[in-house]
């Protein structure tokens, strides 16, 4: 990583973006003092995480929200998500055609991302993504993410607001509530509103919100749009904006920055005494002490507490 990336980030070279993310996204050893530049810059943009069902229709209301948002003179770094394929482009492949039509523009940055099967480390990664958007100057960053299980939870730790899309065959509140959604959801929206069952939905979602969001906490607002006929898309955003102001003024988004904060201290710490831990030496000590199971009668954790007394 050569001292020009950062001004280059800096200037809006989307190739320098891609180049960089693909660092990120393949694990390679970024020096730490490029991330302590980086800092200065990484925190002025609005970090929107989206996600729900597989075709919910989240690739099509992000890209009626990408035509918002620069008709609002604002500029936006998508990032998708895919924690069920190892490989980068193949599912998501579909949404970036879908998209193409921002390709040239200066204020539209779109890029998928793979899980590689390493979902723990897509918090963090999706954190550095971040960073370096922001510091290119994009004034919202949208994740989109499918949500499936764990992947979403990741991507809810590295964001502002996370926005739950639904559909009206989503399930039933039940269903909702074991899925752990609403726990992360700062805002719903039940998509393809034309069709049967959408305003039920909408409606026993609004109940179950009223009853079961906690004292002091936000309730979160229930949208309704159609996105592929582009009906409810404005009015989602206009939601969107007065319902940040309301996050800002009680506190919530400050409180998810300072929570993301530490989480990132605490996870650092915890890889780099993990890999100082595990020497080579230490690495052949617990070889040689578990070479033949039926001799070995020390127990797994006299092994560990042995280890760790031991000088390196
Ligand atoms: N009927 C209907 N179809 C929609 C709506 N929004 C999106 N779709 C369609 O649903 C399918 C999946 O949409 P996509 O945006 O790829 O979903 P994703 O997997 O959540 O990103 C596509 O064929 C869309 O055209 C909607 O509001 N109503
Ligand atoms: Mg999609």
């Amino acid at each position: 990583m050569d001292s020009q990336t950062l001004d280059r980030i800096r200037s809006n070279d989307h190739r320098t973006l891609s180049r960089v993310i693909t660092q990120i996204e393949s694990n390679s050893r970024i020096p730490d003092s490029f991330f302590e530049s980086l800092h200065a810059y990484s925190n002025n943009a609005l970090r929107i995480g989206i996600t729900g069902p597989p075709g919910a229709g989240k690739s099509t209301l992000t890209d009626q929200l990408i035509q918002l948002i620069l008709d609002d003179n604002k500029s936006v770094g998508v990032l998708a998500v895919d924690p069920t394929s190892p490989f980068s482009g193949g599912a998501l492949l579909g949404d970036r055609v879908r998209m193409n039509h921002f390709l040239f523009n200066e204020d539209v940055f779109i890029r998928s991302m793979a899980s590689h099967g390493d979902l723990g480390g897509l918090a963090h990664k999706a954190q550095e993504v971040g960073d370096i958007l922001s510091a290119s100057g994009k004034d919202i960053i949208i994740y989109e993410t499918v949500g499936v299980g764990q992947g979403e939870h990741e991507v809810a730790e590295a964001v502002d607001m996370t926005i739950v899309i639904l559909v009206p065959e989503s399930g039933d509140e039940i269903q909702l509530m074991k899925a752990g959604l609403i726990e992360i959801a700062d805002v719903f929206v039940v998509n393809k509103s034309d069709r049967d069952g959408a305003d039920r939905l909408v409606q026993s979602l609004k109940n179950i919100l009223h009853t079961f969001t906690q004292k002091g906490k936000l309730e979160p607002p229930v949208f309704s749009t159609s996105a592929d006929r582009k009906e409810g898309v404005v009015e989602l955003y206009i939601g969107l904006n007065n319902f940040q102001k309301v996050m800002e003024d009680a506190g919530v988004i400050e409180q998810k920055q300072i929570n993301r904060h530490r989480k990132r201290v605490f996870d650092l710490v915890k890889d780099r005494l993990i890999s100082k831990f595990w020497s080579q030496k230490k690495i052949d000590q617990l070889e040689e002490s578990i070479r033949n199971l039926n001799k070995t009668s020390a127990s797994p954790h006299e092994l560990a507490q042995l280890l760790i007394e031991e000088q390196s």
